[in-house]
């Protein structure tokens, strides 16, 4: 039996918002587009969804049902880098991560020896670092199987956890209304309906042959997941193997020197900088130079190392340099290759 807990923050935008103006605390407030611009609901806090507003819902519908709601224009950007931060504390608890949208997140905790091994002590503790960090609260489901612990996060949402333990997965199963199952969208649970499937042990107790022969293959997955054996795991982690900084010179650039310089100046602090931010997870273990000509061919040059040094940096340069055949440079970049740590690749323990 495997271990997951999948995360799913609550009211993840508007709750951003509220975060940076907490005068909204106690008011409906929604993320969204204005109703005279003919805009739609993003996400909604949970106040206003007691007045039955939800997300993709037209404002002037949301102002229809909510009087006083709050529409507030959505800040993607800011959004996103709350989304890479929440992924670094993840992954700090285990190398099995896989982020499934900007607010929601699976981990494969099996092989995680911290908290005792317990998976529900671990989600508890996640969910403390991301409010710690963030000032923004996430729910957590637990359980052996990927799609019940997504399941399971939704259970006592927000700001709660819900754990499906290994002998309560047939009788959650058992009662489950089968629209809650991930990938059964309405129209394949109206004709689950039809012939007869409602709860998860309709299908349990079906035979696969008859219940492929009515959904065909889409049917077997189903049909396991039901047998409360499935045997989904964690997609390919999407960890970042590189880092690059570089530069398009507005005039393009003739003379070695100055580009040496540019890169003692403009590119190597920022790029040390990015490293720093990521160096918990990654060693080093290469570095690089590209240049673009002035006819758009580019080369790079990169050597192993463990560290960028501007010596090796000027090393490569003037090799990539020999290559320019006359040409003018445009661009120039530098960059790293990264390797995860050996405690990224274990798991990291907690006291
Ligand atoms: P969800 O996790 O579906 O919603 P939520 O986090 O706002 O609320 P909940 O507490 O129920 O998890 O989506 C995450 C974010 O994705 C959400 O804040 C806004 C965005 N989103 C859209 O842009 N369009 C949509 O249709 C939905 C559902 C969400
Ligand atoms: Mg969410």
């Amino acid at each position: 039996m495997r271990k997951f807990i999948h995360i799913d923050m609550d009211a993840f935008f508007v709750s951003v918002e509220i975060r940076d103006n907490p005068t909204l605390l106690q008011l409906p407030v929604a993320v969204g587009g204005q109703s005279n611009q003919r805009g739609v609901i993003t996400t909604c806090n949970y106040i206003a969804r007691q007045f039955g507003v939800h997300s993709a819902m037209p404002t002037h519908t949301a102002k229809n049902l909510c009087r006083d709601l709050v529409i507030i224009p959505s800040r993607m950007q800011l959004y996103r880098k709350i989304s890479k931060q929440i992924e670094q504390i993840l992954r700090s608890y285990s190398r099995h991560v896989e982020m499934v949208s900007i607010d929601e997140a699976y981990l494969d905790v099996t092989d995680c020896p911290s908290f005792s091994g317990s998976a529900t002590l671990m989600a508890q503790n996640i969910r403390n670092m991301i409010f710690q960090q963030t000032g923004l609260t996430a729910s957590a489901g637990i359980a052996p199987l990927k799609f019940l612990a997504k399941i399971a996060s939704d259970y006592n949402k927000p700001n709660g956890q819900y754990v499906i333990k290994p002998d309560h997965v047939i009788p959650f199963i058992d009662q489950l209304d089968l629209k809650k199952i991930p990938g059964v969208g309405p129209v394949t649970y109206e004709k689950l309906n039809k012939f007869g499937y409602f709860v998860g042990a309709d299908i349990r107790r079906s035979d696969l042959y008859t219940f492929t022969q009515q959904f065909g293959r889409y049917g077997v997955s189903l049909w396991n997941k039901c047998q409360g054996s499935d045997h989904q795991t964690i997609a390919q982690d999407r960890r970042r193997k590189s880092l690059a900084i570089e530069r398009t010179f507005s005039n393009n650039v003739v003379d070695l020197n100055v580009l040496k310089t540019f890169i003692e100046k403009e590119l190597h602090e920022g790029l040390k900088v990015r490293i720093d931010k990521s160096q918990e997870m990654h060693n080093i273990d290469k570095a690089g130079v590209k240049l673009k000509f002035s006819d758009f061919r580019q080369t790079t040059k990169e050597a192993k190392c463990s560290s960028i040094s501007l010596p090796l940096l000027y090393q490569l340069l003037e090799e990539a340099w020999l290559r320019r055949n006359g040409k003018s440079v445009r661009l120039l970049g530098i960059f790293v290759g990264l390797k995860d740590t050996e405690s990224n690749q274990l798991c990291l323990t907690f006291d």
